[in-house]
Parts: C-alpha cells; structure tokens; sequence
C-alpha cells in the first residue's frame, strides 16, 4: 500500500480533507462538510454567527471541532485509507482566536474514544464563541495598539502587517477590555489551526510562524512573540500565548483515543498546522522564489513567494512567513469581479462579450484610462469609493471594459514590486481566470507568462503536502 498524507482545510463555511501520495502526484481522495448542511444546530449559516452588529464577524469553536470529527468518522465509514496515512496536517481560516480555560490540557489528555470530542471539550472554553476573520469590529482597539507602537509603517516593519481589524492582536485587546472576566478565566488563546492541532495531539500546540503572523503579535525577522506587541495589545499575554514553530515540525503522534476512534495508525504523525492561505501557498505549487498566483474572485488576490522581507508600504497587504520558507506578500483588492462586473453590466454585455470588447481595444487602450473603485478599495489603503475616468468615454464599452482590467493589472504591477512581488510566472485561479482576454492582459502588464491553475483545493492538498514533506524529512 501506498504511504498516504492526510490535509485538512477549515475554512469559514465547511472542512475539506484530501488525501495525497506525492511520489505518484495522486489526489487519492477528497471529503467534504459544509457546516450549514452537517450541523445546523449550530446557528451558524455559512458558517458564520449572526449579528445585530454587522461590524461583529464571529463563530462557534466546537461546530470546528464537531465538523473535523464528523468528516474523520464518515472517513473511517466510507472506507477511506486512514490506515495508510504516515503523516497529516491542516489549514484553517486566519486570525479567529478561541479563548480556553484551565481545564483545556486535562480535558484533552483524557478523551474519551467513544464519545464526541466537542462535547468532552465545551465546559473548557473560557468563550463560546471565536472572533474571525470577517470581524470588523475592533477600529478603536487597532487606533490604540497603532499608536502604542509608533503607527502602521513601524508595526508593518515589525509584524509584517499594518495593524488590522481582523488579527488577532486587536482582537484580544477587544476582549481584554471588554469582557475582563472572560479574559481573566483565558488560561490560552489558540488561533483557528492551532486549536483544531490541540484536538487531534491531544495536547495544547503551538502555533506555526505562517499563521502567527496573522496576528500583529509576533516580530517576523525573528519569528519570536514581539514584547512590545504583547504589551500594546492586552496584560498578561505572554503566558496566554502558545509557543512559535516552524511550519514543518512534526509535533508528535495523534492522541492515541483519536487514533482509535477513526482507524488512524497510532504512530501517524501530526504536523503544524497553518493559515490557509500559507498553506495554498504550498498547494499552488509556489515553492521557489519567482512564482506567484492571482486569484481573480469577487475580491482578486495576488501572493507569491518571496526570499527577502520587504514592510508593506503605506500599510498596505500583508507580508506572512511562508512554509517553504521565506516570506509571503498578499495583497487583497476589493474591486476585482466587482467592478468587472460592473463594468460589463454597465454596457449590457455577457461574459462573452466583455471578452470579445476587451480584443477591440489595443494594448494601452490608446491612453484611456480609470480608476475602477466602485466600492472603497483596500489597496491603495482606504481609499474611498470613486470611478474616476480620463481620456475615457463612459459610453465605449470596449474602452470602458479594457480600461478596468488594464487599471486592476497595473495596481498589481506597482503595488507588488512595493512588496517584492515581481514573479517570472503567474498561476492564475478564481472565476474569471476562465476568460483569456484578461489573461493576455495580465501577462503583457506584469511582463510574465501566465498559466491558468484550477485550485479549489489548493489549502487542503498544501496542508497534505506539508504534512509529507515535514514526515518525510524526519523520516
Ligand atoms: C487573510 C484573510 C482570509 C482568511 C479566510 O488575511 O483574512 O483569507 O484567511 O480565509
């Protein structure tokens, strides 16, 4: 039989998991839980709590814990290899932060094989429910941490971000001073992947520099916690705080009562888990300086992989320590589909036509130009909605549609070199990578081939590949 690898992604709506054996290059299986579907009793739609405060984005710690166990369990049931998995890891969401008391390590060392790890796991958490990603929340608590540490650029330099609503350092200010008793009752924080490794080892992990500098906590030069972004962001951290390790450290064996109760080996190892988009990364295939992927969805993103760290200027995207080592730049623009979108609807066209307008135009579409933020744009940092056009008639749809593609490449261009992304390659994901006319554009502007790449499994096939490499090097 072959030696099998097992990747998890949690993601915000449901938990993938693929099973990978790399010398063949196989995807030997995929199994899939929407949270929605498999465990309503949650309330959490899309996998998200509701809210009277739409600033507020936040979910239940254990629907994580109960859809990693339902998965492994219909796994075992399908028939599903798990005895041949040598090694597995996962990915998960970025930034969320579960709260746990005291009696987490106990709880964990002493579950019991036959019954649900999320109802043996539920009198120990310090707070029901983990801020994610999508909070918005905590504008006051960034100001403060902002100006505790000498403003966005001097915490950019330091953590690799500016300081953000959704990390995880805010966050935990939040809490800190909002809910004191909650804090006061928080023997550890664990973000997303780190808590769901805790489950599985059966012990409290660490958690993994490519996720831990999602949190506008740890100093990235020297991937050690930064004690002047410890002391910014709420009292008595530190001994809260987990610690830091490499993205490849095989943290042990399965905790042996997970092990027998979905027909895992009781040797498989457990390696780190990381943030997701760390770990697609890996599934991308971007493991060599030089290569780099965008993906064009509502929202387009543009990562790669990078050797040296460059601060992310004007507090702009995010710089993450990335698996393979070195460093990841992202950038996160908000108008992309958006304002294509738009912009094709504007002018009455289907995809189709939007793509045949777009080979109407020369390159450079004869100096006509705009600025396409139908909605408040994150790269260039706030800047305010506005479509701004020169040179350019608003009844043209051909000029009109050229011009927004041709302004969403050239932000990339400028605004990745300000990162260190100037990639020999681009794999191009997401929706609209289906359409050539905006590849062709992509590859004249950024001055590189481009390849198409269908990834939608991309964070979970990483995680399995991180997990191989990690066994395989400690073999
Ligand atoms: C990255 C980010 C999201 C989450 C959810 O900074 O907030 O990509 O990781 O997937």
């Amino acid at each position: 039989m072959p030696r099998l690898y097992l990747g998890f992604d949690a993601s915000t709506q449901g938990i993938t998991a693929t099973l990978v054996d790399p010398p063949a290059g196989r995807l030997v299986g995929r199994y899939a839980l929407a949270y929605d579907e498999a465990l309503p009793e949650y309330g959490a739609p899309r996998g998200v709590l509701p809210s009277a405060d739409p600033a507020v984005g936040e979910a239940p710690p254990l629907m994580w814990v109960e859809a990693l166990d339902r998965l492994l369990l219909r796994m075992r049931d399908e028939g599903a290899p798990l005895a041949e998995v040598r090694a597995l890891s996962g990915s998960a969401q970025q930034h969320g932060s579960v709260f746990l008391g005291s009696g987490f390590p106990d709880a964990l060392a002493s579950l019991d094989p036959a019954r649900s790890p999320a109802d043996q796991l539920a009198p120990h958490l310090a707070r029901e429910r983990s801020p994610i990603w999508m909070d918005d929340s905590t504008g006051a608590e960034c100001a403060e941490i902002r100006a505790a540490l000498g403003g966005d650029a001097a915490v950019a330099a330091l953590t690799g971000s500016a300081v953000f609503e959704r990390f995880t350092g805010p966050q935990i200010r939040k809490i800190a001073k909002h809910e004191p008793e909650v804090y006061a009752q928080t023997a550890r924080i664990a973000l997303v992947s780190s808590f769901l490794a805790s489950v599985l080892g059966g012990r409290p992990e660490p958690i993994d520099y490519g996720d831990g500098s999602g949190m506008n906590l740890m100093d990235i030069r020297r991937r050690a916690w930064s004690p002047e972004a410890l002391a910014a962001t709420a009292p008595d951290l530190a001994r809260r705080l987990p610690p830091l390790v490499a993205p490849d450290t095989v943290l042990g064996r399965i905790a042996p009562a997970l092990a027998r109760r979905y027909g895992l080996r009781p040797n498989t190892a457990l390696v780190a888990w990381s943030g997701d988009n760390p770990c697609s990364l890996v599934g991308a295939g971007l493991t060599r300086p030089g290569l780099a992927a965008i993906s064009l969805g509502t929202s387009d993103t543009f990562f790669g992989l990078a050797e040296a760290f460059r601060p992310p200027a004007h507090g702009e995207g995010h710089v993450f320590c990335a698996p393979p080592g070195g460093f990841m730049p992202l950038l996160c623009f908000r108008n992309g589909s958006l304002a294509r979108e738009r912009v094709r609807d504007d002018h009455g066209l289907d995809w189709t036509g939007f793509e045949a307008a777009l080979a109407r135009r020369p390159a450079g579409n004869e100096g006509a130009l705009m600025l396409p933020w139908f909605a408040p744009e994150i790269v260039p940092r706030g800047a305010p909605a506005g479509v701004r056009r020169a040179g350019l008639d608003p009844a043209d749809a051909a000029a009109n549609c050229r011009a927004v593609v041709e302004a969403q490449m050239m932000a990339m261009r400028l605004h990745g070199e300000a990162l260190g992304l100037a990639p020999r390659a681009i794999y191009a994901t997401g929706g609209a990578s289906e359409n050539a006319s905006i590849l062709h554009i992509m590859a004249n502007v950024l001055g590189c081939p481009v390849h198409r790449f269908a990834s939608t499994d991309s964070a979970a096939v990483g995680a399995a590949l991180r997990a191989a490499h990690a066994w395989l090097a400690n073999e």
